[in-house]
């Protein structure tokens, strides 16, 4: 018997028996299984080798053209009651969710192998770690998954130990838009996913899981499922100050977690640790600091725009050992896409000769994995059980006008609202249009699994006697001028800003009182060697009260839609930040 444990051994027996698969492979792990694998998908066309001098052990994936992003208007949450997937998700009762779906999973497999993939999402051994196992007949997916996470017998171990696991059952399906469906019934922690081989869609044990799932059971159990970068900040002094940040989906998270400090930094001795760049589990510890893990294993990380001058350290990760999803390629048979150098390509991601006339070469939405241990800023302190102490709270979007570079909240409670008034111009990583400014609070619009009005509640819950919980602060890298240029060189340079944070934290630095919160003086941003005239610094900093007065009203109208569930502190910090602005 392939495990120990009857829940999981039954659980397999009766998927196999509604997808009728051809054979059931549990999967170890190992080095053999990843070789017999990608033999297999090099033979099927799954996978594409690359230019093996150059990048040795990757591949090429090429997705359904019709199947590039996450599919969020067939996303659901399926809970007995509807107000407790609230507004800000789509629902079903349990019931119609598993009948619609398991009529597309019903004999599905027929001809392929049904893959057990045991997974477990942060360090082995950590207690804020979570089992889960993915069951899935995409060969693809399951190579992703050894990357994205910790996979195969020392996660079914625990699992056995454990004696409980979250339930994800996906399959590929025809890859027709037309019979696809992700959905989520977190009272029952299980997942189904079927017709999307892509990424948030397929990779269950990211999205589905760490965030949707994990925020319903980090609801119940005290702690915190989030959608973060961590990033330790290493100060000339030697001290190493850890900073969680929430942006959206293609908003700079890979790019924080990784960034390269400006070169007089490097020269005065600051360090860039890089821990995670999607998500983030915390909970206090018992010094009341909140502690966070990365659940994951790897980086699932946008292509376009990875450079030398943009992110050196991912450029540099990606020579061996790394699976590439819809990127170009040029001519010798690298991956490329726009933003990695001046090369033009031979194929662009469909594979046809690449012709500026069809679009961009590579997706906007091509995507890179590869193990976190690859990258040169790699922190050891990854594998901590027990995590890394958080100093700071950042949240992010993509404002092109209004929000400041950077403030900070004046309290906790200002700072959940911070977060929940978040919104940000929507890009590729999910289909629809791109560009349109939408509400996405603490960047979990996608990915909160329960109503958007218990979430907020829950994070002002934190705030407790016995609690020392980290600063919050809100940024900007994305503000344009009048000629659409953007005013901020963003990148490596926006280690200047968590500079300022951090001198914060210690006491070091004075902030200008706003009515939206704490800004810092010009004088105190260090723009040495920056290419940025007093002007430009003057626009980023500048709080204009007559369009924050009608954010505020935008904010208030958003947030009415959670009704009487949205606590009343919320509202009331609302009221404050209204009347500061002068009504
Ligand atoms: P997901 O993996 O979808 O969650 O995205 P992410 O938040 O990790 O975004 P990522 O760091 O991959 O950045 C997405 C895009 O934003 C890339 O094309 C980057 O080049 C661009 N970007 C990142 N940081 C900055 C910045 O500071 N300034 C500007 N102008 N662009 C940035
Ligand atoms: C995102 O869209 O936020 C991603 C990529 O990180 S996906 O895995 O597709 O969710
Ligand atoms: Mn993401």
């Amino acid at each position: 018997m392939p495990s120990s444990l009857p829940a999981l051994t039954h659980w397999v027996e009766t998927v196999a028996r509604l997808t009728q698969p051809a054979h059931i492979h549990w999967c170890d792990g190992s080095d053999d299984e990843r070789r017999a694998l990608t033999a297999g998908m090099l033979d099927n066309g799954d996978l594409l080798p690359l230019n093996p001098q150059t990048h040795p052990d990757c591949y090429l994936h090429r997705s359904h053209p019709d199947d590039v992003a996450r599919v969020e208007h067939l996303t659901f949450i399926c809970t007995e009651n509807r107000d407790d997937a609230g507004p800000n998700n789509l629902w079903l009762a349990p019931d119609e969710g598993h009948t619609r779906i398991d009529a597309l999973f019903a004999g599905c497999m027929r001809g392929r192998t049904l893959y057990v993939v045991p997974y477990c999402m942060g360090p082995i051994d950590s207690p804020l770690a979570r089992c889960g196992v993915e069951i899935t007949d995409s060969p693809y997916v399951v190579a992703n998954m050894r990357i994205m996470t910790r996979m195969g017998a020392a996660a079914l171990a625990r699992i056995e130990r454990d004696g409980h696991f979250v339930k994800g059952l996906h399959s590929i399906g025809e890859l027709d838009p037309e019979r696809r469906y992700i959905m989520h019934f977190p009272e029952e922690l299980t997942i189904k996913s079927y017709g999307s081989g892509y990424g948030g869609n397929a990779l269950l044990g990211k999205k589905c899981h760490a965030l949707r799932i994990a925020s319903w059971q980090a609801r119940n159990e005290g702690w915190l499922a989030e959608h973060m970068l961590i990033v330790g900040i290493q100060t000339p002094a030697g001290e190493t100050h850890y900073i969680a940040a929430a942006f959206p989906s293609a908003c700079g998270k890979t790019n924080l977690a990784m960034l390269i400090p400006p070169q007089a930094y490097r020269e005065a001795g600051w360090k860039v640790w890089t821990l995670g760049d999607d998500i983030c589990w915390m909970q206090p510890g018992a010094d009341g600091r909140l502690w966070a893990i990365n659940p994951e294993a790897g980086f699932f990380g946008v292509a376009p725009g990875t450079g030398n001058k943009t992110n050196r350290n991912a450029v540099e990760m990606l020579h061996h050992d790394a699976i590439f999803t819809n990127v170009a390629l040029t001519d010798d048979n690298q991956p490329w896409w726009e933003g990695l150098d001046k090369r033009v390509p031979a194929f662009d991601w469909r594979g046809r000769p690449f012709d500026p006339g069809n679009g961009a070469a590579a997706h906007p939405n091509s995507r890179f994995t590869v193990s976190a241990r690859q990258c040169p800023s790699y922190s050891p302190r990854m594998e901590d059980a027990h995590g890394v102490p958080i100093s700071a709270i950042v949240f992010g979007g993509r404002r092109e006008s209004l929000v400041p570079l950077v403030f900070e909240a004046r309290d906790w409670c200002h700072g959940v609202l911070l977060g929940a008034a978040m919104a940000s111009e929507t890009t590729a990583a999910a289909t629809g249009a791109v560009g349109v400014v939408r509400r996405d609070p603490m960047a979990m619009k996608p990915f909160c699994g329960y109503n958007f009005a218990d979430y907020f509640a829950h994070w002002l819950s934190f705030e407790q006697p016995e609690t020392k919980l980290p600063k919050i602060f809100h940024v900007n890298w994305f503000r344009k001028d009048a000629d659409g240029q953007f005013l901020w060189p963003g990148f490596g340079d926006n280690l200047r800003v968590l500079e300022w944070m951090i001198r914060r934290i210690q006491g070091d630095a004075d902030a200008v009182d706003t009515p939206i919160g704490l800004l810092p003086h010009a004088q105190d941003l260090n723009c040495d060697g920056l290419d940025c005239n007093p002007d430009q610094l003057g626009q980023l900093l500048a709080v204009d009260r007559d369009a924050w007065k009608a954010e505020i009203a935008a904010v208030r109208d958003y947030l009415q839609t959670f009704g009487e569930r949205l606590p009343a502190a919320l509202t009331a910090e609302l009221d404050r930040v209204e009347a500061a602005l002068g009504g």
